[in-house]
Order: C-alpha cells, then sequence, then structure tokens
C-alpha cells in the first residue's frame, strides 16, 4: 500500500463502520501482521510518528491548525522495516479527548478498538511527564477500565489467555527536552518514567487494571470479541492440525502397504504433531471441544488410510498369489486334470502354491483372508476334478475289468482248445 486508507470510519449517527475496501486488502495479506496502533490525545503528533514508523515523509493527513484531524482509523499496511515476511500495520486514530465533539461514548470506542486490534499500543502524549500528563494518561486508564474480558470471574484462571489480546504498551512522551538528571545524577528513560509514575502510581493502576479487567471484566464488548476470536482461532487451529496430519500421512501412502503396527505409530505419532500444532494456535478451548472435534476428524482419517493400507496389502497379496497360481489356471482351463489320478495331481498343484504364498507372502497382513478367498475359490475346481476323477477312474476300471475278462475268456478257450486237442 502505497498510502493509508480509512479503516473504521464513523457513519452519520455517530456508529463505527468497517470499510469494506480495507478489509479486502487485509484478507490479500498471507504474511504474519505486526499492527501498531497509536492513541493519545487530539493534536498530539500521533499521525506524524505513524508517518515516521513508516519511514516516509507523508502517508497518514497531518493536521496544520487546532482543529483535530485524523478522523475515525486508518490503517497503512507496508512491509515490515526489520522481520522479512512480515507486514507491518499501522493504525492512526482519532484524537482522544477533544472537547468541541464532546462524546466521550466515540472516544472510548476508538480506544477499544485500539487495544483490540493491535499487537503494540503506542499512547502518545506531548511535554514532560508532568502531573497533567500523568492525569491524562489516567483518563486513558479509566478509558481501558471500559473494556471487559469475561462476563463473571469464575473463570479467573484463563486470565492468561486473555493476556493474548492486550497488546505491549508503548508510551511515547514527545517534544521532550529536559536533561534526564534526578538530583544532580544522570539517569535513563526507564528510570525517568519509573520516577514520573510515582507521582500518581499510574503504572500500578494501569497493571491493576489490566488484571482487574481481565480476570472479572466490567463492560461487555470484549468478551464477545473474545469468544468470536476464540472461534476463529480454534477452527483455525483445528484445521491447521489436520493439515499436519493429513500432509505427513500423505506422504506415507506411498510406502503402503505397511505393517499395522508401523502404520499405527506412525499413527500416533503424526497425530501428537497435530495436536501440538493445534496447542499452539488454539485459544481458550476451555472445554476441549475443540480438540476432540480435531482427534475426532484424525481418526475418521485415520480409518480411510488404514482402509487404504489393507487395500494396499491385499492388492499385493491377490497379485502374488494370482503369479503363483497362473500355471496352474492355465492347465485347469486345458482341461489338464480332467484325467483319472487328475484330482491328486491338483492337490499337488495347490499344495505347491500355498506353499510358495506362505513363504513369499508372510509380512503381508492380508495375505491369510486373500489366500482363504483363494482356496474357497478353488474349492468349487477342487470337488468338480473329484467328481470327474472318480467317474473316469470307475470307466478306466471297468474297461480293465471288461478287457480283463476278454482277456481270461480269450485264455480258458486257448487252454480249453490245448486240453482237448493236445499236440502230438
Ligand atoms: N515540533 C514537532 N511538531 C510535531 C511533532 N509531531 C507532529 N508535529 C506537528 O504537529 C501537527 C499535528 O500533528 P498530527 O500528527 O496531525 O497530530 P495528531 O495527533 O495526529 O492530531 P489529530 O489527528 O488531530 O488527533 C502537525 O503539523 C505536525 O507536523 C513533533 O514531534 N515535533
Ligand atoms: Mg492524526
Amino acid at each position: 500500500m502505497n498510502k493509508p486508507v480509512c479503516f473504521i470510519d464513523t457513519e452519520s449517527d455517530g456508529k463505527l463502520r468497517v470499510q469494506q475496501s480495507a478489509l479486502q486488502i487485509l484478507q490479500q495479506i498471507q504474511q504474519p501482521v505486526v499492527v501498531v496502533a497509536v492513541v493519545g490525545l487530539y493534536r498530539t503528533g500521533k499521525s506524524y510518528l505513524m508517518n515516521c514508523l513508516a519511514g516516509k515523509q507523508k502517508g497518514f493527513a497531518l493536521g496544520s491548525t487546532v482543529e483535530s484531524k485524523t478522523k475515525g482509523i486508518w490503517m497503512w499496511c507496508l512491509p515490515h522495516p526489520t522481520k522479512s515476511g512480515t507486514t507491518l500495520v499501522l493504525l492512526d486514530t482519532e484524537g482522544l479527548g477533544d472537547m468541541d465533539k464532546g462524546d466521550q461514548r466515540h472516544d472510548i470506542n476508538i480506544f477499544c478498538l485500539a487495544v483490540l486490534l493491535s499487537s503494540t499500543l503506542i499512547y502518545n502524549s506531548r511535554g514532560t511527564i508532568d502531573s497533567k500528563t500523568v492525569e491524562e494518561l489516567q483518563c486513558v486508564t479509566e478509558l481501558a477500565e471500559c473494556i471487559k474480558v469475561k462476563s463473571s470471574d469464575e473463570d479467573a484462571d484463563n486470565s492468561r489467555d486473555f493476556v493474548k489480546f492486550f497488546p505491549n504498551f508503548i508510551w511515547a512522551v514527545r517534544d521532550f527536552t529536559l536533561e534526564l538528571k534526578i538530583d544532580g545524577k544522570d539517569i535513563t528513560e526507564d528510570q525517568y518514567l519509573e520516577f514520573a509514575l510515582k507521582l500518581k502510581d499510574v503504572l500500578g493502576h494501569l497493571a491493576k487494571m489490566y488484571v482487574d479487567t481481565i480476570s472479572s471484566g466490567a463492560v461487555p464488548c470484549v468478551e464477545n470479541a473474545v469468544i468470536a476470536m476464540a472461534k476463529i482461532e480454534n477452527e483455525a487451529a483445528v484445521k491447521e492440525g489436520l493439515e499436519v496430519y493429513q500432509s505427513e500421512m500423505e506422504k506415507l501412502k506411498n510406502s503402503f502397504p505397511l505393517e499395522l503396527k508401523d502404520l499405527t505409530s506412525k499413527h500416533q505419532h503424526v497425530g501428537s504433531m497435530a495436536t501440538q500444532s493445534f496447542m499452539k494456535r488454539s485459544f481458550r478451548d476451555t472445554d476441549g471441544n475443540n480438540l476432540k472435534s480435531l482427534e475426532e476428524k484424525i481418526s475418521k482419517l485415520f480409518d480411510g488410510y488404514q482402509c487404504q493400507n489393507k487395500q494396499a496389502s491385499k492388492r499385493r497379496s491377490e497379485d502374488l498369489l494370482s503369479s503363483l497360481s497362473a500355471p496352474m489356471m492355465e492347465k485347469l482351463k486345458h482341461g489338464f486334470y480332467a484325467r483319472p489320478g487328475g484330482y491328486d495331481l491338483f492337490c499337488k498343484d495347490l499344495e505347491d502354491i500355498k506353499n510358495k504364498y506362505n513363504s513369499q507372502a508372510n509380512k503381508e497382513f492380508m495375505a491369510e483372508e486373500v489366500l482363504e478367498e483363494f482356496l474357497k475359490q478353488k474349492s468349487v475346481d477342487s470337488k468338480a476334478i473329484l467328481q470327474a476323477d472318480m467317474q473316469l477312474t470307475e470307466k478306466e476300471k471297468k474297461i480293465k475289468a471288461e478287457r480283463q475278462l476278454v482277456l481270461d475268456t480269450d485264455l480258458k478257450k486257448f487252454r480249453a482248445a490245448v486240453v482237448e486237442d493236445p499236440i502230438t
């Protein structure tokens, strides 16, 4: 973006409205974002400071009169100056405390939005940290008290989660020209701030306000935002976890069929990777429903992978069996076994196939099932061969017997002839 755009503006009835065009710009950002928002009293150089952060001379409009300039919240997306692959989103807000406007609710809304939307919040003030500035900041902390995170404090244990939604806080003191010395000793900026804050203990108040509002809350606006945010984040976390699982398991498919124990242990390992990825992203999945949903989805996917692995094992076993049994099938086709003793030959061939198959396919977990199915099919052939064999053998016996009878008869005749008509 070469210039800022209006992100949130105020409608004529005073309601805030998000600009669709700004949303589209945000949707197009694929990189992680760092959101820096500036808040502070009007005419304190907020827009100027944001332009400095952008490293540009021009950008957010600056006012040259005492009239407040910036209205609503303006946004500027730029490449992060130091973190490559990250987008810096600058939010310039409408100045607080403009008496002419006289609408405190509007100030509250602008401030709450800045807190909720930013990862770093700059509180901009002008001049030295005197009691007036501290008072001003106190006004801001009072505004922050309007942020409610939870309607009841039953979930105080989850307050850590809410902290995720509170930005880092930076207090920018502008046009500061005094020497940093207390009692003649040089001091650092932080020491000066601490010294200044002792005056009214604002920092403590600010910290207390954050913690108190986090664990108990005062106004309902944020709870809804947090719930909505949790829903979005948790759904994205489930999706991310599932993607981790699926992409790893898809890679594994190339080596299917796997032994069942290998497949299961890989599933467990990849499953825990998916859970870790979920945990990293998930937010306030207090009842564990999202994690459960991820586990259910993973388990469904695993069923699918098991099925595919089974099919692959079955296919491999079938291929092996069909190549081993090819000669026997050929013989069957040509009626090789249709002969007396054919059944014995068939049984012997079948036994050979079984032995070879068992020694070559012993690792396939579907081997046994496939063999059983094969033998079941072959038992039909086997019965037919046995029957034919018995019939043929019977017939042959009959023929043999008949032949024998003829031979015997001929022999008898011959003997009789010899006996009755001996050769002299
Ligand atoms: N000397 C000096 N002038 C500044 C500084 N920052 C801003 N200004 C000037 O002060 C005027 C107001 O600055 P803006 O940045 O528009 O102030 P703002 O806080 O954004 O004002 P609103 O949007 O009306 O709330 C401009 O003319 C700036 O050039 C600074 O650090 N030093
Ligand atoms: Mg401004």
